[in-house]
């Protein structure tokens, strides 16, 4: 089918110049602020009407832009949608920038745009800062799907989540209080203050704990930034500033473990809790030398693998995004697609050193 593609690309092609001369006057949309026209200009996509039965067609260009490469968590999500995209007989890609800054993707997205891709998949360093960069290449046909990290609704044709936001934050409530024995001082160490994944279980962490353990109180929230060595200095940080800490909550797969590092090396091994959202292969020293007891995550290769077959069927039109649609992502069966165009991969699996053997990511 590369007909397909070719007519794909030409029409990349010829709607470079114009997307081009658009990106010139959008390109410093670098805030949290969403210029209301910008959001009518994408291709809201459920207007369209889904064909189930449409076949996708081989040589699709799908690429992925993580909120920043290097970082191992990412590399194994799309990882898993290079293989989805391999069994698509696709055209796989992977481009992103090294830091998670707000704005940091937008000039990656105008240059898929200008290539064509027929598919983006991304996940978003901030919930508005790539909205004009991705309504552009809508208009100029591509897909766009979010996973991991989702930006306005109205930016994308569908939102891959991990697990339900409830599910991850609560998971990881549950944890802190049963190491904690439900009461004292909890820290929330946390990536980029922007990220959209992040700020939504943060939130949902507060309020189900100020419920469930109102002898638990979070004292306070820092930004590692996903970086490895700024989330070093914030937990040790932390431990200056609050002496009678309990325990630290990580949402992030790299502050958990710069945070596990520090803890394992100091006086507070085993007296501090630490939980939240890590690999299995970057927790596993700390999970055998004590440091750490538990820890959650979801398989970040079936979420890309998930991804890149919902990307394949918007593309193809057997899905538009629209509530109740159906569609088969290879090996991990049917989904489908909730409200708001979002579909949840699965629940998150706790890691204990009874368990983390079994996982090799
Ligand atoms: C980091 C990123 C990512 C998050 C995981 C748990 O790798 O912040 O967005 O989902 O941790």
């Amino acid at each position: 089918m590369t007909s397909f593609l070719t007519a794909r690309r030409l029409r990349g092609v010829i709607t470079g110049s114009a997307v081009a001369a658009l990106v010139l006057t959008t390109a410093a949309c670098g805030g949290t602020t969403r210029d209301d026209e910008d959001a009518s200009s994408g291709d809201s996509g459920s207007s369209a009407s889904a064909d189930p039965n449409a076949e996708i067609p081989e040589g699709l260009a799908i690429a992925f832009l993580p909120k920043q490469l290097n970082n191992p968590y990412f590399a194994v999500a799309d990882g898993g949608g290079e293989k989805a995209v391999g069994e698509l007989k696709g055209d796989y890609s992977e481009v992103g920038p090294s830091e998670a800054s707000a704005s940091s993707q937008v000039s990656y997205i105008n240059t898929l745009t200008q290539q064509g891709a027929d598919v983006i998949v991304t996940s978003a360093n901030d919930p508005n800062a790539i909205c004009s960069a991705l309504d552009q290449a809508r208009a100029g046909g591509a897909k766009v799907v979010t996973f991991d990290s989702d930006t306005d609704p109205e930016c994308r044709d569908a939102f891959i989540n991990q697990a339900t936001a409830d599910g991850i934050a609560q998971t990881q409530i549950d944890l802190m209080a049963e190491q904690i024995g439900g009461s004292g001082k909890v820290a929330i160490l946390s990536a980029t203050a922007n990220a959209t994944n992040q700020n939504a279980w943060i939130e949902i962490m507060k309020s189900y704990a100020a419920e469930k353990y109102p002898q638990m109180q979070i004292v306070s929230t820092v930004y590692g930034d996903d970086e490895d060595e700024k989330s070093f200095q914030e937990t040790q940080g932390l431990l200056q500033s609050t002496p009678d800490l309990k325990g630290i909550i990580s949402p992030t797969t790299v502050g958990i473990a710069a945070a596990a590092r520090y803890l394992s090396g100091s006086e507070y091994k085993g007296k501090v809790a630490l939980t939240g959202l890590g690999t299995p292969n970057q927790m596993r020293d700390f999970v055998k030398d004590g440091t750490v007891t538990a820890f959650a995550l979801w398989n970040p290769a079936d979420l890309g693998y998930l991804a890149a077959y919902a990307g394949a069927a918007l593309s193809a039109g057997q899905i538009t995004g629209a509530e109740g649609e159906t569609f088969t992502a290879g090996d991990l069966g049917e989904y489908t697609i909730g409200k708001d165009g979002e579909i949840v991969l699965g629940d998150p699996t706790v890691f204990k050193a009874d368990n983390i053997d079994d996982f090799d990511f």
